[in-house]
């Protein structure tokens, strides 16, 4: 910004001239000795008028040259906002004056560490007789700083213009402070995992299954997580929500809700006998019996949901002697998973009379 020149009252340059102004409630800080007092003749007098607009405690060094020669040199330092945001600095004789501009930084002590790392908030130079004359005035405005949108200390131009931020798109502002996000082609869906042998099953990987672009970020290297960690327990019929996020380079994201399901789909083991022998009564009637407790049934996920078991010919049944069938036996797990044996009935009349 190019500070504007201004002309100011004779009254203030009367105070001025007269060492009055600006030395009383500001904060002052002189780099090195104290210079010299300098003949100051009343003709040669100017006023620098400091603002910080900055909202940043800045520091402001002003060097006064005559001939060639500094002869005044003056540091200060501004507060963002208050009475000490601003100060009317300096009479001289001088025939030229330059003034810079730095964050000061809140946390060190001293004017050399102040300059460390600060941005240059305004600089100027004005030549007497150009920017100002004698008795006139300069006002120097000190502008808000340079956009920092990444927060790194360093102007995004500069960051920019050292490599130390993208801008893939090339329109100066970095990559990481757009609002550029990857665009989603595939979510993972609603998953459905089998229980295993045990009726146990666990939240799989489901990154691999995103598929996304990304104008800056190459696809290879967008970064994918999910909020519920692969290898987390599932139970059985229970939906697990998932939300799946994909990074670019500049920490943009995308989201998309998934859901993972366990599902039981192994039917019942059931071993039949190969043959059921049934002896008679003394009425030659042989009653069925109940097979649940003589075939071997099981399934994966009994445990928390209900086995059931049938069979074709009714428990207490009776059949005549001689007589040879097949019984078929069914179990259906709690998932309507379905297994089917048979086996050979045989209703014999032992030799001799029943006692
Ligand atoms: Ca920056
Ligand atoms: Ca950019
Ligand atoms: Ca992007
Ligand atoms: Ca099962």
């Amino acid at each position: 910004m190019q500070p504007r020149f201004k002309i100011l009252a004779f009254a203030a340059l009367v105070a001025v001239a007269s060492g009055q102004a600006g030395q009383q409630g500001c904060p002052v800080q002189i780099t090195g000795p104290a210079p010299a007092p300098i003949p100051v003749a009343p003709e040669g007098s100017i006023l620098v008028s400091i603002e910080n607009h900055s909202g940043l405690t800045s520091v402001v060094e002003a060097v006064f040259s005559a001939g060639g020669q500094e002869v005044r040199r003056t540091t200060r330092v501004l507060t963002a906002s208050g009475i000490e945001s601003t100060a009317k600095v300096i009479r001289t004789t001088a025939e030229e004056v330059r003034i810079d501009a730095r964050i000061a930084s809140p946390v060190t002590g001293t004017i050399e560490t102040k300059y460390l790392g600060g941005f240059v908030l305004a600089s100027g130079t004005y030549l007497k007789g150009k920017d100002f004359e004698d008795r006139g005035g300069i006002d120097f405005i000190i502008p808000p700083p340079p956009v920092d949108c990444n927060s790194n200390g360093s102007p995004d131009s500069t960051d920019i213009s050292s490599n130390t931020s993208r801008d893939c798109d090339r329109n100066t502002v970095p990559d990481e402070c757009e609002s550029g996000v990857p665009t989603l082609v595939q979510c993972a869906g609603e998953i459905v995992v089998a229980a295993d042998e045990n009726g146990a099953g666990v939240v799989p990987d489901l990154t691999h299954l995103l598929v996304a672009v990304d104008s800056c970020t190459p696809a290879n290297q967008l970064q994918s997580s999910q909020d519920v960690a692969a290898g987390t327990p599932l139970s059985l019929g229970t939906p697990v929500s998932i939300m799946l996020t994909v990074a670019d380079a500049d920490a943009n994201t995308v989201q998309c809700s998934s859901s993972v399901t366990m599902i039981d789909a192994t039917p019942p083991l059931l071993v039949c006998p190969g043959e059921l022998v049934l002896t008679v009564n003394s009425r030659l009637h042989a009653k069925v019996p109940d097979m649940a407790t003589i075939v071997q049934v099981s399934d994966n996920c009994q445990t928390v949901s209900p086995l059931t078991f049938s069979q074709s010919i009714p428990a207490g049944a009776l059949l005549p002697g001689g007589m040879v069938t097949t019984m078929s036996m069914t179990a259906t797990d709690g998932s309507g998973n379905t297994s089917e044996c048979a086996c050979t009935v045989r209703v014999v009349v032992p030799i001799g009379p029943e006692s």
